[in-house]
């Protein structure tokens, strides 16, 4: 036992500042003969009184101890904003974390300090959305081409359509699980973008839209949920795509995080916008918006063996690091939304941002952009732009063998668990591997 720990055992919580978990954790942290001399990495939480300014001695304090900081968050404190919480990830010896503890706790900028184990907040026992209700807490939108924002975006200058898409947003902030999806009352100018480009796709389908697709519209059109003069409810079509499929809708503000995005799958629940597209770019619009999710994803969902793989995109994203959910998500980039395929040696489209923009489908099936073979290896870190037509994609043989590559790479990622979506429960149950 070295000196730090026999003080603490001896003196008890106030003298060395630590408590009896935290002792445990920083012993679990590092054991071993070496462990004084080893670094080791843990994480601490930090409650900053004086913002920045405390963050700058926390800082000085961790250099003093011969720490390194490997990672650093701040966020305004939840309850009084005139705090910031932190999250620091240091590396550094046993006995110096120690000490650095005991001294920050001594520190009249900071109200809280609280140790974690590294394990604690990374691979082992991370958040994720265990049930679809959970997902009322993953709703974080990313601030990007947004008409409020955006001088590019050619809503920018136009008050009605800003004013427009934040009573729609409105509804999805309110939006709680189980409740009916709001019925949106369309204005003629949406209905008609709406027609628009629904005609336009109708007329480019035979031609360039995988069998799949060509199916489902089918069948919505027979429904009377796809008309060219009116805007299909999000509620009428999570109840079509529930019989279909049990994949159902859930109304999103905007872009979210692709985390969030990615985690509702694994619930077979899509997260889809319910705002329309400005009427001056009906061809292309790099954001989602309801012509995009219900032209352009809605009939896939509806197929079975589709809405299979994209709940198995969802579930690989669950607890997934950063990076891996960077690449989960370039992956259904070059799938869901601008995925071709070929058939019978033709090449058609089936992914979304396709479907939904025909000046973008034009583009794919001309002979300007360059197609290569499906894998998903090499897929999953081909950087990409969302805001122009795409110069690469990506062609898959067939949606099984997609299917079958894709578990293949997934089965190679480095989660320590499993996750198994319980249709029963419809829960995700976690498989602790170790
Ligand atoms: N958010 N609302 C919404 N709709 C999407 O299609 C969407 C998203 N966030 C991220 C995202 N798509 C993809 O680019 C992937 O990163 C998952
Ligand atoms: N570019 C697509 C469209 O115009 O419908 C939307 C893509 C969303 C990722
Ligand atoms: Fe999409």
């Amino acid at each position: 036992i070295d000196e730090t720990q026999k003080v603490i055992e001896n003196n008890g919580e106030n003298d060395a500042g630590l408590t009896e978990e935290e002792v445990v954790l920083s012993n679990a942290i590092s054991e071993g003969p070496e462990a004084e001399k080893a670094l080791q990495r843990a994480a601490l939480i930090l409650r900053l009184r004086e913002g920045m300014n405390s963050l700058s001695r926390v800082l000085k304090s961790i250099e003093k101890y011969q720490g390194s900081v490997c990672h650093l968050e701040t966020r305004p404190n939840q309850n009084d904003t005139s705090q910031l919480d932190a999250l620091i990830k240091v590396e550094m010896t046993r006995v110096s974390l120690l000490q650095l503890i005991r001294s920050l706790r001594q520190s009249s900028s900071l109200e809280h300090v609280t140790l974690i184990g590294e394990d604690n907040i990374s691979a082992k026992n991370p958040w994720f959305p265990r049930h679809a209700s959970d997902l009322d807490n993953c709703n974080h939108l990313m601030t990007k081409y947004e008409p409020d924002l955006d001088m590019n975006h050619p809503g920018f200058a136009d008050k009605e359509y800003r004013a427009r898409r934040k009573e729609i947003a409105e509804i999805a902030f309110a939006y709680n699980y189980g409740d009916p999806i709001p019925f949106i009352d369309y204005t003629e100018t949406e209905n008609k973008t709406w027609g628009s480009v629904f005609n336009t796709v109708l007329e480019l389908m035979p031609k360039h839209a995988c069998a799949e697709y060509c199916r489902v519209f089918k069948l919505l059109q027979e429904e009377g949920i796809f008309t060219s003069n009116k805007i299909p409810q999000l509620e009428e079509m999570s109840n079509f795509l529930r019989r279909h499929t049990g994949f159902s809708l859930r109304p999103a503000a905007g872009l979210l995080t692709a985390r969030d995005f990615l985690a509702s799958l694994a619930f077979r629940i899509f997260q889809s916008t319910q705002y329309v597209r400005h009427k001056n770019t009906p061809y292309h619009t790099p954001e989602p918006d309801c012509i995009h999710e219900l032209l352009g994803h809605m009939p896939l969902l509806a197929d079975p063996s589709f809405a299979q793989f994209s709940q198995e995109i969802g579930l690989a994203s669950l607890g997934a690091s950063d990076s891996e959910i960077e690449k989960l998500s370039t992956v259904y980039w070059f799938t869901v939304e601008f995925g071709l395929c070929k058939e019978s040696g033709v090449v058609k489209a089936y992914g979304a941002g396709l479907l939904s923009a025909y000046g973008e489908l034009l583009h794919a099936l001309s002979d300007k952009p360059e197609l290569r073979p499906f894998e998903p290896a090499v897929t999953a870190v081909q950087p990409y732009q969302d805001q122009e037509y795409q110069p690469i994609y990506y062609v898959a043989e067939s949606f099984d063998d997609m299917k079958d590559k894709f578990r293949r790479w997934v089965s190679a990622m480095s989660r320590p668990f499993e996750v198994r979506f319980n249709p029963h429960t419809g829960r995700v149950e976690v498989l602790d591997s170790v």
